[in-house]
């Protein structure tokens, strides 16, 4: 099988990002972003997804966060993309529910190369450290539009909001790893009956 990596550098006035990934990886995370808390819940996504990620931001979050969380989900979706390549043998869906404690989430992906976000979270506070929840929608709607996935977010309990974000991420990463692995039963498949994706 080639491999499934991809290296992806945007700018624009407001960020500069890169992104590496390795689908089929171990798990490794690195970063340097400035924002602290999209970088533990990137690391969920790393270590359930088994997906090495590396991503470096130089964003304006002089300004706050917004930018540089929207334009790290959009380069993420560009690098996974990318990665995935032609789909070939992919188990394509993917779900998850993850618990923490009082909080559970659930997330259900398609690697249908039509972008979609249904993102159903209510957060019990307006921030997180210094990250304001209302990101975390920017986040998935970055990647959603990039790596052209349909993706069904569901928090489905919990009054912590760290929780709350945290079960969504892992749960991301989980449903991530179900439908990137490839179905050695159907390795030389399309998941479609269209041929293409
Ligand atoms: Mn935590």
């Amino acid at each position: 099988m080639a491999e499934r990596k991809a290296t992806v550098n945007r700018e624009t006035l407001e960020t500069q990002i890169t992104v590496s990934i390795n689908l089929d990886g171990t798990g490794k995370f690195s970063a340097d972003t400035g924002v602290p808390f999209l970088e533990h819940m990137m690391d969920q996504i790393a270590r359930h997804g088994l997906i090495d990620i590396n991503i470096e931001a130089n964003g304006d979050i002089y300004i706050d966060d917004h930018h540089t969380v929207e334009d790290i989900g959009i380069t993420l979706g560009q690098a996974f993309k990318e990665a995935v390549g032609d789909k070939k043998g992919l188990t394509r869906y993917g779900h998850a529910y993850v618990p923490l404690d009082e909080a559970l989430s659930r997330v259900v992906i398609d690697f249908s190369g039509r972008p979609g976000l249904s993102f159903n979270c209510e957060f019990t506070r307006g921030s997180i450290g210094r990250l304001d929840t209302q990101l975390f929608w920017e986040f998935f709607q970055g990647f959603v539009n990039h790596a052209g996935v349909t993706l069904h977010i569901d928090n489905i309990k919990g009054f912590n909001a760290h929780h709350q974000a945290e079960t969504i991420f892992k749960a991301f990463g989980r449903a991530l790893r179900m439908a990137l692995t490839v179905d050695q039963r159907a390795a030389e498949m399309m998941p479609s009956t269209k041929g293409v994706l």
